[in-house]
């Protein structure tokens, strides 16, 4: 594998062209005449979902599949706008002009994936307030991983590389989930989220030949990402309590150790391109399962973590919840001059 600056990850082709095969097949299906169950609903929705078609906010769907997609739409969409804060700590102190622009579309890119995923929420008849309340009063979750710090540096390279190359690996499925809204905002999120690995690997990889300590900061950042990257994936499948009713619903397409595995494989490979060194004494290659061994996160931290005991929980709801007060007025503004028109229009 070999690596130019400004290039492709090395290994991560694959992936964009599993987002064009859904993006195509996501075409097909709405091409195919729709499968019926005839008068039930309940068999009309099973035979939509077994022929690979997509489920629209139009057609009857079950409530624990409306319910599942809210929970999950709801915590990817959070995911992205807490996402924002670790990185949008070093906009102002980014190394150079180059770096400080890239950044700062990065970050930008993550609120856009986060409306994305409200509007696809709001299709399921929850509105983006309620969702942003259930966030706030923490009756709805986000991706544990933003509940670590950037300490350097080197902590935006190694979320780029690794939180991005985590997120992409869990969500390029995602691009076929049987939700129409949901599998097409993941198709545009999944693009962008590719050129956000690459941002990462690039620092990264220049940190990687820069001076003495330019190598030391960034394998110091890979050092304390990646057990955090491992446990975006989610407790183990013998843990994991929705897995198996959203992969026969086809709205999660794999397990979370059969996802993480993937993760691990790609990033063994990438790691040895960058010349860092995966803090994992146990990482090895097998040839006989063509996978690489790997000792797993530390599931008891990940709970933790999950139940507002991370290093950096408490600040990054009250950063939101500040956000959310000192945006009142923005929102009342907004409401009022859409009220005029309409009186105006009576
Ligand atoms: N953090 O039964 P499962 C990004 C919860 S976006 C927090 O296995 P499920 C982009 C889970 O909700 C990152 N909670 O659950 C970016 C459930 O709790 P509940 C976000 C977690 O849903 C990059 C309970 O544990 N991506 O990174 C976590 O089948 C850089 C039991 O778990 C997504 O949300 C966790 N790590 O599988 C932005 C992708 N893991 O609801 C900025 C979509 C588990 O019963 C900068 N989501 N939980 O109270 C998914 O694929 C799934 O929801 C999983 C969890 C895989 C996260």
């Amino acid at each position: 594998m070999e690596y130019q600056s400004g290039g492709q990850v090395p290994g991560a082709s694959g992936l964009l062209g599993e987002v064009a095969e859904a993006e195509a097949a996501l075409r097909a299906a709405a091409e195919r005449s729709g499968a019926t169950g005839g008068e039930d609903l309940a068999a009309g929705f099973d035979a939509v979902v077994a022929a690979d078609q997509k489920i629209e906010p139009r057609d009857w769907m079950p409530e624990g599949y409306r319910k599942t997609l809210v929970r999950q739409i709801a915590q990817h969409a959070h995911s992205e706008i807490i996402g924002m804060q670790p990185e949008g700590n070093w906009i102002s102190r980014a190394p150079s002009l180059k770096r400080k622009a890239i950044l700062l579309a990065k970050v930008q890119d993550e609120a856009g994936h986060g409306l994305y995923l409200y509007a696809a929420a709001e299709t399921l008849g929850v509105s983006r307030d309620e969702l942003y309340r259930m966030l706030l009063s923490g009756r709805q979750k986000y991706s544990s991983i933003f509940n670590y710090p950037t300490l350097t540096w080197a902590d935006v390279g190694a979320i780029g590389w690794l939180v991005d190359g985590a997120a992409i690996v869990n969500q390029v499925p995602l691009c076929r989930c049987s939700y129409g809204p949901y599998a097409r905002a993941m198709i545009r999120i999944c693009k962008e989220e590719s050129f956000h690995q690459r941002q990462g690997f690039d620092i990264l990889y220049t940190l990687a030949r820069g001076t003495e300590a330019q190598r030391a900061m960034a394998q110091d950042a890979v050092d304390r990402w990646w057990y955090p990257s491992l446990a975006m994936f989610g407790p183990p499948d013998t843990e994991s309590t929705h897995s198996a009713q959203s992969m026969a619903w086809k709205i999660k397409r794999f397990s979370n150790d059969e996802l993480r595995q993937k993760f691990v494989d790609m990033t063994a490979q990438q790691a040895t391109v960058l010349g860092l060194r995966l803090p994992d004494d146990a990482l090895e290659y097998d040839e006989g399962s063509g996978h690489y061994r790997y000792t797993a996160p530390d599931f008891a931290e990940l709970m933790a973590v999950i139940s507002g005991d991370g290093p950096c929980n408490r600040q990054r709801i009250a950063h939101r919840r500040a956000a959310y007060d000192d945006g009142a007025w923005v929102r009342e503004s907004a409401a009022a001059y859409a009220a005029k028109r309409r009186e105006r229009a009576a």
